[in-house]
């Protein structure tokens, strides 16, 4: 890591204006691959070491001085990143003189369908490696390399990159968590994760124990996960099955993955003691959208989506008191960082 240039690379990112799929001035020589590798290699043992199981379970916070932060799908929009991360790195460094905590979980597909993916890659993983306390990746089912092939991030890299690099990156996400769960003793949870509820197939109404499930997902290739790993970076939640369906094969992604209705989505918060679940997956064009009397919310977090203009949202989760039962979930607009000094002085 010695001669890897983070602190230039970062600086770059942070203060780039205008990019586009060929400007980035470190690519397309030796130099540049050297530095890629060094920086997903640098990502994977940060991973390996903090993260190193599948589902990770935060405890040891204090929740009334911990303002939480979760991002839906990026889908490559740089400028979108951009904006969020300016925004954070403003919060993180005010955050440390109040005696505050600041976590930002991303729920995953962050690649693809978007040329200038892999550039938003590379500034995400600078912002986790500057911030590793405060910033926490998970996986979503674009973090796959069948994925990576048929949508276009497989093509970002190899257009500059060898083939190395592109199975580096596709171990890499292999180290991602596949969900996060922040939990305050007595009081309130949260379950972030990608995609849904996984379902116990043989026994549907009988709900699987994220905690106790031994899950099989470090594989970068989403044929050799197990059904439970595929089922939560790619399940949906339905509010239209039929009140006697508790889930159907998924009607917008094929059968292998779920949607489930409020029946299994509330049995399974139940036996694992979660109040609250944050996930992405779904395009609104809204951002967000809240599901099963609230207690569910789906998040998209990119402004531009295969050419539709998105007004996406992030969510700040706060709780309020410690023995109070109910965290205040507040939708804050990608659009309104532009005016970053107007939104931070804002309470
Ligand atoms: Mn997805």
């Amino acid at each position: 890591m010695a001669s890897f240039p983070f602190d230039e690379l970062w600086n770059y990112y942070l203060t780039v204006t205008s990019l586009n799929k060929h400007s980035i001035k470190y690519y397309g020589d030796k130099e540049a691959r050297y530095h890629m590798e060094s920086l997903f290699q640098a990502a994977s043992t940060l991973y390996s070491s903090f993260y190193p199981q599948q589902i990770v379970e935060f405890k040891n916070f204090s929740p009334t001085k911990t303002d939480f932060f979760f991002i839906g799908d990026i889908h490559g929009s740089f400028s979108s990143l951009h904006r969020m991360i300016s925004f954070f790195v403003k919060k993180i460094e005010a955050a440390s003189s109040q005696q505050r905590h600041i976590k930002i979980i991303f729920l995953g597909d962050y690649v693809d369908r978007n040329p200038l993916d892999l550039h938003t890659l590379v500034f995400l993983l600078l912002f986790n490696l500057k911030y590793p306390k405060n910033v926490l990746l998970l996986r979503g089912n674009h973090e796959e390399k069948t994925m990576n092939k048929q949508y276009g991030f497989r093509y970002s890299v190899l257009r500059q990159f060898p083939r190395s690099l592109f199975i580096q990156i596709s171990e890499f996400f292999t180290k991602l968590p596949l969900a996060a769960i922040f939990s305050v003793p007595n009081s309130f949870s949260i379950i972030a994760l990608h995609g849904g509820v996984p379902i116990n197939l043989e026994d549907p109404l009988n709900p699987v124990l994220l905690r106790k499930i031994e899950l099989k997902a470090a594989k970068s290739s989403i044929l050799n996960m197990d059904e439970l790993s595929q089922q939560i970076l790619w399940n949906d939640p339905s509010e239209t099955l039929p009140k006697s369906v508790e889930f159907c094969p998924n009607r917008y992604r094929g059968g292998t993955f779920f949607e489930f209705n409020k029946q299994i989505f509330d049995i399974f918060m139940e036996a694992n003691n979660f109040d609250l679940m944050i996930r992405g997956h779904q395009q609104f064009s809204t951002g967000y959208r809240f599901f099963f009397e609230q207690r569910l919310v789906s998040l998209f977090s990119t402004e531009k989506y295969v050419g539709n203009r998105i007004d996406g949202c992030i969510a700040q989760v706060n709780f309020p008191n410690k023995n109070d039962n109910e965290a205040i979930v507040k939708l804050l607009h990608i659009r309104d960082f532009r005016n970053l000094s107007k939104i931070l002085s804002k309470k």
